[in-house]
């Protein structure tokens, strides 16, 4: 039964929907901010594209919790720009210097590294005011709890703090501890949140919110070990950024110390626990589950 439920769910359908749905948002979420070039550079990152997986978590979550996912719309596009102010501020020449994102220059490329540093600053505190003034129909009690909990992500227990680490581990031996602090920080936090942001803005219960935890500390390693792989397997065409990056940069990864097949092992079975621990929901998971799968399925 749960077999036959599963293969009928068509996740390609879904996450056209949901991409769609979260572009429109996001497309709308920037007002005529002053002056031009601030509006201009906050855009063009915020709209180029990227597979949108951070929103799409946020309202399957929501979804799951029986909720309409119209509700964590305003916190799935938060999640979206605190995503991208990363992905600005890392590719700046004092980060890991790169010229290439989304399949197109970065940031800092075509604005320069001032405007490109204030408009990742304007996207982190318009997420805030995204959640907190403009999300209606939810109630200030769990905005102020998912307000908590991506104020934790964006700061040094999370993205800022896994980054630090990133740095100072350049070109130095690092052992399986660290690099799975620095995934875990730098990248499954912000993950993790987008999925507990969802589950908070439902009013899920707290064993929902438990294993979603669970799911979402998973995926969140899993998706950073197939980046890794990714990094070494494929082109920059594909994955629009540069390849080879980490080699270039003399950065430990998990292909370096476990080599490709046992990451590949290592990254599946992450995503087997994460299915596990939404098992007593199986049937209203399905989207949940099926993103898990597409985090280790995925080329880009
Ligand atoms: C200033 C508060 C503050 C934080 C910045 C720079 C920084 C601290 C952290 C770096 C975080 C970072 C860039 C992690 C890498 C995560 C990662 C694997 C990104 C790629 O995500 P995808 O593949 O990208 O989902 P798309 O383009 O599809 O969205």
């Amino acid at each position: 039964m749960a077999e036959a439920v599963i293969s009928s769910f068509d996740f390609t359908a879904y996450l056209a929907k949901a991409r769609n749905r979260v572009e429109v948002a996001l497309d709308a979420s920037l007002g005529p901010e002053r002056p031009e070039q601030l509006r201009e550079a906050m855009r063009y990152s915020l709209l180029a594209g990227g597979k949108r997986l951070r929103p799409i978590l946020c309202l399957a979550a929501c979804e799951l919790t029986g909720e309409d996912s119209d509700m964590a719309m305003s916190a799935a596009v938060a999640i979206e720009m605190i995503h991208t102010m990363s992905l600005i501020h890392d590719d700046l020449p004092s980060m890991d210097n790169d010229d290439l994102r989304r399949g197109r220059p970065t940031n800092h490329k075509i604005y320069g590294d001032a405007l490109a540093i204030l408009a990742g600053d304007a996207l982190l505190t318009r997420a805030f005011e995204m959640v907190s003034l403009r999300s209606p129909g939810v109630s200030s009690e769990r905005l102020l709890k998912v307000v908590g909990e991506l104020s934790l992500v964006a700061g040094a227990p999370g993205l800022v703090g896994g980054q630090v680490e990133d740095l100072e581990c350049e070109g130095k031996e690092v052992d399986l501890d660290t690099l799975e602090f620095i995934h875990i920080h730098k990248t499954g936090a912000l993950l993790r949140a987008s999925v507990v942001c969802g589950a908070l803005i439902g009013g899920a219960s707290n064993s929902l919110l438990n294993a979603l935890r669970v799911y979402a500390n998973a995926i969140g390693l899993a998706f950073q070990i197939i980046d890794d792989i990714l990094d070494v397997t494929s082109s920059s065409e594909v994955l629009g950024k540069t390849a080879g990056k980490d080699l270039i940069a003399d950065k430990t990864t998990y292909p370096k110390l476990l080599g490709l097949d046992e990451s590949r092992a290592r990254a599946k079975e992450l995503i087997e626990n994460a299915k596990e621990a939404l098992k007593p929901w199986e049937k209203n998971a399905l989207p949940l589950i099926a993103l898990a799968d597409y985090i280790i399925s995925r080329d880009r």
